[in-house]
């Protein structure tokens, strides 16, 4: 093996890995150019593959997370070095917290000089510092083995529970030349990379005696539902068996948010007062406060039963006893399970899916009265309406969401018709993914995207409204600016500087698209968000609007105030 370019007869390994990423069906890279990958970003463009260019690799990171999610394939993430690596750690640890499919590709220096720590070119031990935070982390150092690397991280990205792979590259391996029939014949084409996992039959006919002898049956719809692709099957199950079900807030939209069996409106009370709960793709974390306590009913909870769906062994038992395990892929869990209610299967008593619609019915009301509302200056429900009417119109949009307020309100208010036509910020609530996740969005699909931000949140991927103009992506970002974070009224007791969660009043975010050639509309009304959400989805021209919301709108931390320290020592 040499050093040389490669003649006709020979490859190297920028084009080994290339040609392995192709010949797996993968054809986007998110990324940033720099040493030593910018030949790579070049080369993969010229090949045919697209390549996006982000200003930040955190944004690129999350970008990939989010194909990955969407497409079931694993988002790929190129960057620079050492600190470029670590800019797209945060989005690989994301990913795989959230249980999302994407592979981290960094270049790295020289091992030698690493290893010795003898100070080289943006020195770090890379492949160290990912591997406890992803699901599985390699390095590949001679270019033969570019294509055992590609799909061990393929496979690793998506067999099992789908999550984040970390690929190290070493510099130098990108120049290394070999054969070219042996570099085509050392590629590996991965075959069912994500097999199914066909639950046993016991573990199905528990499950089944569990269902059929609830009172209060729930269904609880995670993420995972979402992933699955498994809509069908998923929409028989809940309307063969007639339970009620909760989405978490990346499954609303695998059944319309609008659907009769839909109990998101009366979530308090379904979850404290359900006697048996199937959860499917869904883990019992603190967005679940961990299937105990008070969310799910004191007393009730002695007598609860749970059923769990997860491709995941592990995750049985994790918080609460699970009563009947069903560990296998969902589709095939769901399918068994549907194959299983048999023609006789008795509907839960209505007693209590009538208990359900009675309240369901009066909180729908009264959000309605309240969405109807049209004070001035705007306010979080006033704004949103528009968005909810506009994704009403075209359920095909997809809805990016985050900051605090904003991903709350947007969260209740705005139905999803669709599968896999929300994303959000996830298990850990972190904030930045919104422009990166649009940008996916955009690219993976070719449908509107709508990122409706929190002013504090667009601030962390603002910059990236420059990678929207360059690639024309048909995304229009709505910030909801109530100059703050959570709003913007906080004021410093002993004057001097702003308080610390106060941003300039007033800010004129829109003007940052226009920067770039975008469109950027300061909206003051509804009427003003309306048209100018109208045009942006008409057209599918990059805009950027400015939603003026009342600063004493919102509450500390949203709806999760009750995690701050000094709220809860209050309790
Ligand atoms: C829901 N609700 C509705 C509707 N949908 N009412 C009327 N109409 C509609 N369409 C009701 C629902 O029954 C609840 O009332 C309430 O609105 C809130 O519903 P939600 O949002 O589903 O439930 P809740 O309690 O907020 O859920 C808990 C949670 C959620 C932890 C899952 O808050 C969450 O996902 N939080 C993520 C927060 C986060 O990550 N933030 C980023 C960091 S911010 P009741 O039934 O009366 O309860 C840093 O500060
Ligand atoms: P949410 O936050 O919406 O409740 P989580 O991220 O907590 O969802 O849970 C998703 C779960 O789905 C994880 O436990 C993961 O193992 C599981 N999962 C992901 N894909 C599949 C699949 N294809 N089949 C079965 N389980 C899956």
């Amino acid at each position: 093996m040499t050093n040389d370019t490669p003649s006709e007869d020979t490859t190297d390994g920028f084009h080994l890995l290339i040609d392995a990423l192709k010949l797996n069906g993968i054809d986007t890279i998110f990324g940033l150019p720099g040493i030593p990958i910018t030949d790579l970003t070049r080369m993969a463009q010229a090949e045919g593959m697209r390549m996006i260019s982000f200003r930040h690799e955190q944004h690129a990171g999350n970008a990939a997370a989010a194909a990955g999610f969407l497409t079931q394939k694993p988002g790929i993430c190129l960057t620079v070095s050492a600190p470029g690596f670590l800019n797209g750690l945060t989005a690989l640890t994301n990913a795989t917290t959230n249980c999302f499919p994407m592979i981290l590709i960094s270049g790295s220096s020289e091992r030698e000089i690493v290893d010795l720590q003898q100070g080289d070119y943006e020195e770090m031990d890379q492949l160290a510092i990912a591997k406890p935070l992803c699901k599985a982390a390699f390095r590949v150092l001679h270019a033969q083995d570019i294509g055992i690397g590609i799909a061990r991280a393929i496979r690793s990205a998506l067999s099992g529970r789908p999550g984040g792979v970390y690929l190290d590259l070493p510099a130098k391996l990108f120049a290394q030349t070999m054969d070219a029939a042996a570099g085509k014949r050392s590629l590996v084409k991965v075959v069912d990379p994500a097999p199914r996992q066909i639950p046993a039959p016991d573990a199905v006919q528990r499950a089944l005696d569990l269902l059929k002898g609830a009172k209060r049956p729930l269904i609880v719809l995670g993420k995972g539902a979402a992933y699955a692709q498994a809509d069908a099957e998923i929409r028989a199950l809940i309307e063969k068996s007639g339970i009620p079900y909760l989405p978490m807030s990346m499954a609303k939209g695998v059944l319309p948010d609008t659907h009769a069996q839909s109990a998101a409106a009366t979530r308090s009370y379904v979850l404290a007062e359900a006697d048996v709960v199937m959860l499917v793709g869904a883990r019992l974390n603190w967005l679940l406060s961990h299937g105990k306590g008070k969310t799910w009913g004191g007393a009730n909870a002695d007598t609860r039963q749970f059923i769990q769906i997860d491709i995941s062994p592990t995750e049985m038992d994790s918080n609460v006893p699970i009563a009947a395990p069903l560990v296998g892929d969902i589709g095939s869990c769901v399918s068994a399970l549907v194959a299983g209610l048999g023609a006789n299967w008795a509907k839960p008593p209505t007693d209590w899916t009538n208990a359900i619609t009675e309240r369901k019915d009066k909180n729908l009301a009264k959000m309605a009265a309240t969405l109807a509302l049209n004070p001035v200056p705007m306010n979080f429900h006033s704004a949103l309406n528009v968005i909810r009417n506009a994704v009403k119109a075209r359920p095909d949009a997809i809805v990016v969401n985050e900051g605090a307020n904003t991903l709350d309100f947007t969260r209740s208010i705005v139905d999803m018709y669709e599968p896999r036509k929300r994303l959000d910020v996830g298990t850990w609530g972190i904030m930045g993914i919104g422009m990166g996740f649009a940008v996916a969005a955009a690219v993976t699909t070719g449908k509107p995207v709508i990122a409706i931000e929190g002013d504090s949140a667009f601030g962390f991927s603002g910059m990236e409204v420059e990678t929207i103009c360059r690639y024309n992506l048909p995304v229009c970002v709505i910030v909801f600016n109530n100059n703050g974070v959570y709003k913007g009224t906080d004021v410093n007791p002993r004057g001097g500087d702003v308080a610390p969660t106060v941003f300039v009043k007033n800010a004129r975010y829109e003007m940052m698209m226009q920067a770039f050639g975008g469109v950027g509309v300061l909206a003051k009304t509804p009427e003003d968000l309306a048209k100018a959400l109208d045009e942006a989805i008409a057209s599918g021209k990059p805009t950027l609007i400015n939603a003026m919301i009342d600063e004493t709108a919102g509450t500390e931390s949203g709806r999760i105030t009750s995690l701050n320290p000094q709220t809860a020592k209050k309790k």
